[in-house]
Parts: structure tokens; C-alpha cells; sequence
């Protein structure tokens, strides 16, 4: 029986020192990271960020998969993702958000920040702050606010200088609500899709045009369906960097720190890009044959899409906007 136990120690020593050397060695948890843009978007440009980050300050106990281009579905699919822990992180527009976190609505109403420094003055004020805390009620945990920009119309009929020149258009838009109440004002007729079909889509002529920022319809190569380009900045479209609870709830301090770090050098990194592209992009798209006008005259767009600020305040009250206006 001597004989047995100390066998049986042995055993138990070696499988505990095995144990042991397995923890240490244990593969990093991969953290799936998703975003509807291609691989040489400023969603990309952000996700390497996020990427780079995560892991140096993890020292590789997390890793990051990038999935791009819509290959874990379009923005709300993956939100829904986040809320059940089949995604980890995910950049997104606001375009669906609202439908999940009523409180972002405000940032979506037209013409409401007059340039960048404004808008991403306010998302990293205490009013940004507070819409990251507020997600947390919605199972979405809000990371932090990056950009996706001011967004321009395109379409594949006629060059568009004001609101009478866009009535009647099939205009795809997010699947935002406010947004469709502005479009619905201007005389558009406004058709809610997911970004990864809008593509195929405007190619078919299912809808003659969509609304984004230079970013996207430089990443996304809009040129080759789309003739005209307005550049409207009808709207400003934040981007934010979300995660699952299911995962962060899971987390020490320590580590959902880490989270955090890595989801503001995205949006560092993101923003940088998105200035760039605003200086550059124009032309870009201009050698890829689009018309680009230019000089456009924003306050009839403005006029137009004035009654989308009462349906929004009649539902959501005027606090949250009144704070923004009151921020300049
Ligand atoms: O977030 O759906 C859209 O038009 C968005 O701007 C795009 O997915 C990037």
C-alpha cells in the first residue's frame, strides 16, 4: 500500500505540475473584432490600433482577430452579436445603434455639430462619457467614441446642388430612424439597408444613391456605381468601438482597462485617417471619374430637414440636444 501511495502522490505531482505548464503556456483568448469596412478602411486603420494595443499591454494574453469587410454581418447583426457573445468587439456607425441605445439618436440628427472639432470635442466630453456609461443599460458595453465622418450624398442619375435636385431619388440609408425622417423631409425616398449590401444594390439599381463619408465611398470604391457626388455633410456619423459583456463582465479591472486603452488608440487612430482622407480624398475619388461637387449651398438641405428635430424631441425630449448646443 506503501507502494500504491506514493505512486498515487506521484501522479497527482506530475499531473499538477502538468497543469500547471499548461496554464502557463495556455493559448491567448482571441478576442474577434468586427467592422462592415475593407481592409485599407480607417476601420481598419483603427482595428490594427486596437489590435497593436490589446496585445502589447495584454503582454499576448489576448489576441485579435480582424474580421472586415461585413464578414461577420452588417452593423446590427453584429451588434446583436455583441449582446450574446458570438462577437467580442465591433466598430460601428451609429446607423443602427439607436435601435439598441435610444440615448445616441441625438448624435444622428442633421446638421447638428458644424465641423469635426466640435463633434469630437463633445464625444470626448462628459456628454460622450455618459452615452458610453448609458450602453451598459442595453447589454453593449461602450468602449469609446471614434469617427466615421460627415456624410456626403451619391448617386448614379444627376448632380445634386440642392434638395430639389435630390427629390425623388431611391436613396438607401442606415437603418436609423432619424435619418429616415430627415431624408423623408427633403423629398428622397429613403430605403433602409445593411451596409454590406449596399453595393450590389446601387450596382443592380435597386436604389439610385446612398449617403456616406469620403471614407467610406473611397474605401468602398463607390465610383465604379456612382456618378455624382454632393458633398452635403448633411450629418456628422461618429463611429464607436464596442464590446460583449459577455466577455468584459468576465474581466478584472486590470483587463477591461486594457479594453479601453486599445478601443481610444483605435479611435486616435481612426480620426488621424479620417482627416487625411478629408484632405485627400476628394481628388482620389475625382481621378476615379466621379463628379464631385463641391459648392454646395447647405441651408436649404438645412431648411429641409428642420422637422426631423421636432419627431426627434416630441420622442426623446430636448435635454441631451440642448447640452450639445449649450457645449459649442
Ligand atoms: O460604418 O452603413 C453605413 O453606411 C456606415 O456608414 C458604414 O457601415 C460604416
Amino acid at each position: 500500500t506503501a507502494h500504491f501511495a506514493r505512486k498515487t502522490l506521484t501522479t497527482a505531482i506530475t499531473g499538477a505540475s502538468l497543469a500547471f505548464l499548461a496554464l502557463n503556456a495556455q493559448a491567448a483568448q482571441t478576442v474577434n473584432l468586427g467592422h462592415t469596412l475593407s481592409d485599407s478602411s480607417h476601420y481598419s486603420v483603427g482595428a490594427d490600433a486596437f489590435k497593436e494595443t490589446l496585445e502589447r499591454l495584454s503582454d499576448g494574453e489576448f489576441e485579435v482577430v480582424e474580421h472586415t469587410a461585413g464578414a461577420l454581418g452588417g452593423e446590427r447583426a453584429m451588434i446583436e452579436g455583441l449582446q450574446i457573445g458570438t462577437v467580442d468587439v465591433v466598430i460601428t456607425s451609429t446607423g443602427p445603434l439607436g435601435n439598441f441605445v435610444p440615448e445616441t439618436y441625438v448624435l444622428d440628427l442633421p446638421f447638428l455639430f458644424e465641423d469635426y472639432d466640435q463633434a469630437r470635442c463633445v464625444l470626448d466630453s462628459e456628454i460622450g462619457q455618459e452615452l458610453l456609461d448609458k450602453m451598459s443599460d442595453h447589454d453593449i458595453v461602450g468602449l469609446a467614441w471614434s469617427e466615421n465622418g460627415f456624410r456626403h450624398m451619391t448617386n448614379s442619375q444627376r448632380s445634386v446642388k440642392t434638395p430639389a435636385d435630390a427629390e425623388g431619388l431611391k436613396v438607401r440609408t442606415m437603418e436609423n430612424k432619424v435619418h429616415m425622417a430627415a431624408f423623408e423631409q427633403m423629398g428622397v425616398h429613403p430605403t433602409p439597408m445593411a451596409f454590406p449590401e449596399v453595393f450590389t444594390a446601387l450596382q443592380q439599381g435597386t436604389v439610385d444613391g446612398q449617403e456616406n463619408p469620403i471614407t467610406v465611398i473611397v474605401a468602398t470604391k463607390f465610383w465604379e456605381v456612382q456618378d455624382h457626388l454632393s458633398l452635403t455633410g448633411h450629418v456628422y456619423s461618429p463611429a464607436a468601438v464596442l464590446g460583449s459583456p459577455i466577455l468584459l463582465d468576465g474581466l478584472s479591472d486590470e483587463e477591461r482597462g486594457w479594453f479601453v486603452e486599445a478601443a481610444q488608440a483605435a479611435a486616435e487612430a481612426t480620426r488621424e485617417e479620417v482627416s487625411r482622407l478629408e484632405r485627400e480624398g476628394v481628388a482620389l475619388l475625382r481621378e476615379n471619374g466621379m463628379t464631385v461637387e463641391t459648392d454646395i449651398d447647405k441651408a436649404p438641405f438645412q431648411e429641409a430637414v428642420q422637422p426631423a428635430y421636432e419627431i426627434y424631441t416630441e420622442q426623446y425630449g430636448s435635454e441631451m440636444l440642448d447640452r450639445i448646443r449649450a457645449s459649442d
